[in-house]
């Protein structure tokens, strides 16, 4: 229940929804977003073309299709280019899955970092944005479960488990 933080590969999570760190294309990349879509097969990509695209902070819900994952919602984090107007864009990601996760009855969801990686936003500022932002969807939203960080690497895992005060 509330807040868990893990470390491994966000595809073989068994939740309601998994969280895509997506573009604003919505059809692939590299990173978790390549990960993603090879584990769902084909049908995603053709499922993200149909939307046709995503504007940065927002997000948008496709089905899992092969996943163990219900659900994909695929959200746009922000290039980080220095200074603060990045960390209202990130909040703005989790804001909008968190309202998509209570549209669709989701109980269960997982992020990967979002924007930490090819994106280069830094770890130890989105972070402490994630968790706020998690936080305050569970208190909103009697619905909502679990709110699962999947830590790809050792540096995010530390991160998260830090600022979660979990050692
Ligand atoms: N499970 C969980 N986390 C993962 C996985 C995985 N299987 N694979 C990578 N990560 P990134 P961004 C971590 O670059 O910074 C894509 O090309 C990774 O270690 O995937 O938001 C998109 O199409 C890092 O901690 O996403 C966009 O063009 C975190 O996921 C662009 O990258 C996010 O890294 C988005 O960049």
């Amino acid at each position: 229940m509330g807040i868990q933080v893990v470390r491994g590969d966000i595809t073989t999570l068994n939740v309601d929804a998994i969280v895509n760190a997506a573009n604003t294309s919505l059809l692939g990349g590299g990173g978790v977003d390549g990960a993603i879509h090879r584990a769902a097969g084909p049908e995603l990509l053709e499922a993200c073309r149909a939307i046709g695209g995503c504007p940065t902070g927002e997000a948008r819900i496709t089905p899992g299709f092969a996943l163990p994952a219900r659900w994909v919602i695929h959200t746009v984090g922000p290039v980080w280019h220095g200074g603060q107007g990045g960390d209202e864009q990130l909040a703005s990601c989790y804001r909008n899955v968190f309202r998509l996760v209570r549209a669709h009855g989701i109980r269960t969801v997982a992020f990967p970092s979002i924007s930490t990686g090819a994106y280069r936003f830094p770890v130890q500022r989105a972070v402490p944005i994630a968790l706020a932002e998690a936080r305050a969807a569970l208190v909103d939203n009697p619905g909502l479960e679990q709110v699962v960080f999947v830590c790809f690497d050792s540096v995010v895992f530390e991160a998260y488990r830090s600022a979660a005060g979990i050692s």
